[in-house]
């Protein structure tokens, strides 16, 4: 059956693609009454919530390459507890400090910091167990899921953004700097999710360039559009721009650009991995949903 048919709309796909990701995170992740109870309780409450964009980007670009999606189920729970790991650490008090995430209390705040540093190491190193156990890949494909994913998450990928950014407080960067920042950052784990749906589907280079170069679109188009939705909340809420960003003397994408240029330049980019995602197959259904998906959100 064509991906582009009426069967196979996003409606139906997005759906099953969130309970496969329930059903594996669930049999991947202890239960929370094993010991440590504590940990992994607080390791559990940290993978609640949460819009699963980047599970959703393994299957969508695992199903256009014709991946079956049990193959896919490792790499779609390693880049949400890298993810979530991410978001442990970035929310204590050594770095953002929030008492907030996902509309309720941050894991420090529920548990203790000493706990978010641990649920937070335990959750990385899960991810990669994950890979090294994934169904139906062998061995090579598994080894090449792990160094991507080591690359993506490490001081050359997300936590060198991280670094780069809390060095760039109280500075104005330059527009090529700030995507740099969050090429590694955030674009670094959205980018690595097309990756690990090419290794499962052992796509020849020419696709792998293609599928890159749609995740590359999407992580600063979905960046840009973090900065834009950021910017608006704060207004509606303060009445004027003066959001944490801006109270942390933080670049922005509509800092540099202006609040109009970077919504376009988001769109831009979403139509930029439209066209991209058109050229790896004609009927690149579930790809040009996502892009669609993303670019719909509004938090
Ligand atoms: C602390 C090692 C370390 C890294 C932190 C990604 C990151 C690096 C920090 C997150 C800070 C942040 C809020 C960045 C903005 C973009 C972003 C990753 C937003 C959250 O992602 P969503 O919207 O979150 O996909 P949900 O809750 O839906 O999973």
């Amino acid at each position: 059956m064509s991906l582009t048919s009426p069967e196979v709309s996003f409606d139906t796909r997005v759906p099953a693609y969130l309970r496969r990701l329930d059903h594996a995170m669930d049999a991947l992740l202890p239960p929370g009454n094993t010991d440590p109870d504590r940990l992994h309780e607080a390791m559990r409450y940290a993978c609640e919530g949460g819009k699963h964009l980047r599970a959703l980007m393994v299957y969508a670009a695992g199903e256009t390459l014709g991946v079956a999606p049990e193959k896919l189920d490792a790499a779609a729970c390693a880049v949400e507890l890298i993810h979530a790991y991410s978001l442990v650490h970035d929310d204590l008090p050594g770095m953002d400090n929030d008492d907030l995430r996902r509309g309720r209390p941050t894991v420090h705040k529920a548990y203790d910091v000493a706990t978010g540093i641990l649920v937070g190491d335990a959750l990385q190193t899960l991810a990669f167990e994950a890979l090294a156990n994934a169904n139906g890949l062998d061995a090579e494909q598994r080894i090449r899921m792990i160094k991507a994913l080591t690359h993506a998450s490490g001081s050359l990928g997300m936590v060198g953004g991280q670094a780069v950014d809390m060095a760039s407080e109280n500075l104005t960067l330059s527009l090529e700097r700030l995507e740099s920042l969050h090429a590694r950052k955030t674009g670094a784990l959205i980018l690595v999710t097309c990756q690990l749906a090419g290794i499962a589907a052992n796509v020849p280079d020419r696709v792998r360039d293609v599928l890159e170069h749609f995740g590359k679109c999407i992580g600063l188009a979905f960046q840009i559009q973090d900065d834009v939705l950021d910017l608006v909340a704060d207004t509606a809420t303060l009445g004027k721009t003066a959001g944490k960003d801006l109270a942390q003397n933080k670049s922005t994408f509509p800092s540099l650009l202006g609040l109009e240029p970077a919504r376009q330049r988001a769109d831009a980019l979403f139509d930029e991995a439209r066209d991209a995602a058109r050229s790896i197959s004609s009927d690149a259904g579930p790809l040009l949903w996502l892009a669609d998906h993303i670019q719909q959100r509004n938090h």
